[in-house]
């Protein structure tokens, strides 16, 4: 058996919406995260953040702050660098440029909130009074605040990286100029997405104990990517990795700003191993905003050409991404243009892309991954002008879809960035989409609504989503890098399953689901198993990111149940008297396949495989459990559609979200009601992302938006009613049939927001490319509008 095999799963409890096994804790407050973790003599962190953008660090005196009470250590860059150079990201791509990030800055700080200094104290209280008596001295040099100075003013936002451009891509560049050339209509843009925070509701925090003893060191970590920081501390900190084990008790959300291995993380490791104490540090909601990882923020110059059918014949991007400061690890900033560029055509047949990235250095915090990664802002781009050629041909936006979305007879079809894809129900997704919206009646509505000087508009998207991402899909967005889990199965002697697995779960419902795969692995109820997760100890994986774990889990668990399912089969198959192949396992029983009434309650033939020497076959091996690793065999595609009703204040250019609709083809869906949930959530991001929330920086790289007041996140007046439809495409490559989709919503649902505002101002000429559709920027567009 390899690690691609897809194991049977007979779908059971899978397709059932059972209630989340996770919310009993979660709603009454039972379930500790780590801001709950009290160990017994364990200190304090709190850190100096620089409050310059740019500058070179001359000095920091910290015996005022050591002399303070209750202060036991207070550490700059200098005794940091000889523990640990820093956190070096790099790619092994021609031309990418490595960045190395220091876990407290030495000579140099690039960006507000970068850590210079940090103390440790019995309270955190009294290490925030201790900071205050830190002296820095740094000597200001000029900023790189934007994109545009970082390419044309020769200043260096990082000196280690020339003419600040970390990255520079073009791996798909057709020849476009005869098709752009006998285009009936060519529709252009440049679309500025907005840098944003994925804002987790429990911020980022880490607990290290390091128990001199025996050289144990327990992390508590709210990250997706436990094993992966495991890892990396032993590599960083040249520690030896078997005696590491990072424990993630809750996650309250990361929306991938916890999918990276963050400084702070390997700094709480080294105080805590040099103070011989536990070791805590909590980072604050105003930390969150300027120092956890930023996202999204791109220009993508977009041409679409179009023939007299309305079928595509080219299309041309050009994304500039402003990555910040450093790289983050371990996604650089590849994660947002370079990714965007090879996913930017996607369900469409476009017979020629051009595209090209860039990626440059700012005077900002780092990007890193946030839902939806590398797709939200092209798909953004890419479905408005769809709408815009639409209307200029006079067709409608699902009809032009139609005539463009790959359609079952070319599959598999190979995108021009060189995606395969297998599988797909994109047409029968626009179908579906324009029952649900009722089409011909809303342009009715929309027109007596601008009769009485109301803006109503409709937007909508297709996309297909890269999900279950594993080593093929990684390595086609120019990541090189193997990912495989592992999942233990274990048959209790009274034939209750218990499953451990690598998924740590940070709100999306994997005790649940994954219980209900194992369930149907056996042929038992969902109550019978438990997933233990939440410890290295447990099992390996690579995390939860990427719309991977309903992926890796089925998979994984899948092999493992497989294996133990043999013994189960043979210990059967002896007692009555029938061949191994003949027996099946389901409703609880171990039975002849073509006689149920032929068979042993589960639980008895478990537990003859543990009591029970002389029911078992000649060299039988009675270990009931197995593990198993999964990698799928090739990238596993999820698609679907989104759609937005919105209404515009052209008086006061507030944009209000009347309705959203979603398509969603996860292949088989494992718990429908968790599936609506996850739309429900990322649609709602959707709404945050293209109408409300902007990190703004000031033209010397202080970040203005340091609250929630100033940076808007969508409450529940934002967001609207949302219809969800689901159509089942089974994936071939999963057991069970399953794909991802927990990033689907952020892919697609912002382009679908983004294309309503733009329907709704169409009439007054009025296009808005820049985002968040404010209504400082709507109504500055219709004033522009109605003066020309
Ligand atoms: N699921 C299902 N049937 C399917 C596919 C998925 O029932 N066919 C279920 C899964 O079992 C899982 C959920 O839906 O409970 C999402 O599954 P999947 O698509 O595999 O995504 P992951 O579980 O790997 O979660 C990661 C994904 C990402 S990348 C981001 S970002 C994001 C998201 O999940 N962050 C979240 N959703 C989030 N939801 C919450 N509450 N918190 C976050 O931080
Ligand atoms: S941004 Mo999700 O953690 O891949």
């Amino acid at each position: 058996a390899t690690k691609a095999d897809v194991a049977n799963i007979r779908p059971q409890s899978i397709g059932t919406s059972i209630p989340r096994r996770e919310d009993p804790g979660l709603l009454t407050g039972r379930t500790p995260y780590i801001a709950d973790i009290a160990l017994p003599g364990m200190l304090h962190v709190a850190i100096l953040r620089s409050p310059v953008a740019h500058g070179r660090i001359v000095g920091v005196d910290l015996s005022a702050a050591r002399a303070m009470p209750g202060v036991e250590l207070a550490w700059s860059g200098a005794d940091v660098a000889p523990r640990c150079a820093g956190i070096m990201a790099s790619l092994d791509q021609k031309g990418f440029v490595a960045t190395v990030q220091p876990l407290l800055a030495q000579e140099e700080v690039c960006f507000i909130g970068e850590a210079i200094a940090v103390v440790v104290a019995t309270s955190r209280a009294e290490a925030e009074d201790a900071l205050e008596k830190i002296d820095i001295d740094v000597e200001e040099i000029p900023v790189v605040a934007t994109v545009d100075a970082a390419m044309t003013t020769g200043v260096l936002a990082n000196a280690k990286v020339p003419a600040n451009l970390v990255y520079r891509s073009d791996r798909v560049t057709d020849d476009v100029s005869d098709a752009f050339g006998a285009a009936a209509v060519v529709v252009e843009g440049c679309f500025h997405t907005p840098r944003v925070s994925a804002s987790p509701m429990e911020t980022r925090g880490f607990v290290a104990r390091h128990e001199w003893t025996t050289g144990q060191l327990t992390c508590w970590a709210a990250t997706q990517m436990p094993s992966f920081i495991k890892t990396m501390i032993a590599i960083h900190l040249q520690f030896p990795e078997q005696q590491i084990e990072v424990i993630t008790p809750q996650v309250g959300g990361g929306f991938g700003q916890k999918a990276h291995l963050h400084p702070e993380e390997l700094l709480v490791c080294l105080l805590a191993i040099e103070l011989g104490r536990p070791v805590r540090w909590i980072e604050d909601r105003q930390e969150n905003l300027f120092r956890a990882t930023h996202a999204k923020q791109q220009v993508n110059e977009m041409a679409l050409a179009v023939d007299q059918e309305g079928r595509f014949l080219a299309l041309r991007d050009r994304v500039t991404t402003d990555g910040g400061a450093y790289n983050s690890l371990p996604w650089t900033h590849l994660v947002e243009g370079h990714c965007g560029i090879l996913v930017v055509t996607d369900p469409y047949r476009v017979p020629a892309l051009a595209a090209e990235t860039i990626s440059v250095a700012t005077n900002k915090c780092p990007i890193g991954a946030y839902r939806g990664v590398g797709f939200s802002a092209p798909t953004l781009a890419r479905e408005v002008l769809i709408d815009r050629a639409a209307r200029a041909l006079g067709l409608s936006p699902f009809e032009i879809r139609r005539r463009n979305l790959i359609r079952e007879e070319d599959l598999p079809y190979t995108t021009r960035a060189g995606l395969r894809i297998r599988e797909g129900s994109f047409l029968a997704t626009v179908d579906r989409l324009e029952a649900m919206i009722g089409y011909e009646a809303f342009r009715e509505r929309q027109e007596s609504a601008r009769r009485e000087g109301r803006y109503l508009g409709l937007g909508i998207s297709i996309f297909s989503e890269i999900s279950g991402i594993g080593t093929r899909a990684l390595n086609f967005l120019d990541f090189p890098i193997t990912s495989h889990d592992t999942a233990t199965v274990r048959v209790e002697p009274t034939g209750k399953v218990t499953v451990t697995t690598g998924i740590v779960t940070a709100g999306q419902g994997h005790l649940t689901t994954l219980a209900q795969v194992a369930a149907d692995a056996f042929g038992v109820p969902a109550e019978d198993v438990t997933i233990l997760s939440g410890s290295t100890s447990h099992a390996v994986g690579f995390g939860t990111v990427a719309s991977r774990s309903a992926v890796f889990g089925a998979g994984t668990i899948g092999r493992a149940a497989e294996m133990v399912r043999a013994k189960m089969r043979a210990i059967a198959a002896r007692l009555l008297q029938a061949a191994p192949e003949e027996i099946e396992l389901s409703g609880g029983m171990v039975h002849v396949r073509d006689d149920p009434g032929r068979g042993l309650p589960f639980a008895s033939v478990a537990g003859a495989a543990y009591f029970a020497e002389g029911t078992h076959p000649e060299d039988f091996d009675p270990t009931m459990e197995a593990t198993a690793a999964f990698d799928p065999a090739d990238i596993v595609l999820a698609n679907g559609g989104h759609a937005a009703i919105v209404e515009v204040d052209v008086a006061t250019g507030q944009v209000r979200v009347e309705k959203m609709f979603a398509v969603e083809d996860c292949g088989r869906m494992i718990n429908p009601m968790i599936v609506e949930g996850q739309i429900r959530g990322g649609m709602a991001q959707a709404v945050g992302m293209v109408l409300l929330e902007e990190l703004i920086y000031d033209d010397n790289g202080q970040l203005i938006t340091t609250t929630l007041q100033d940076y808007l996140l969508p409450t529940a007046l934002d967001v609207p009613d949302i219809e969800i439809a689901h159509l089942e495409t089974p994936s071939t490559l999963v057991p069970g049939g399953i794909k991802g989709m927990g990033e689907s919503a952020m892919i697609s649902a912002p382009a679908a927001v983004a294309g309503a505002v733009n329907d709704a101002l169409a009439c007054l000429g009025v296009t808005i490319e820049q985002f968040p559709a404010s209504p400082r920027r709507v109504f500055a567009a219709v004033a522009r509008a109605e003066r020309t």
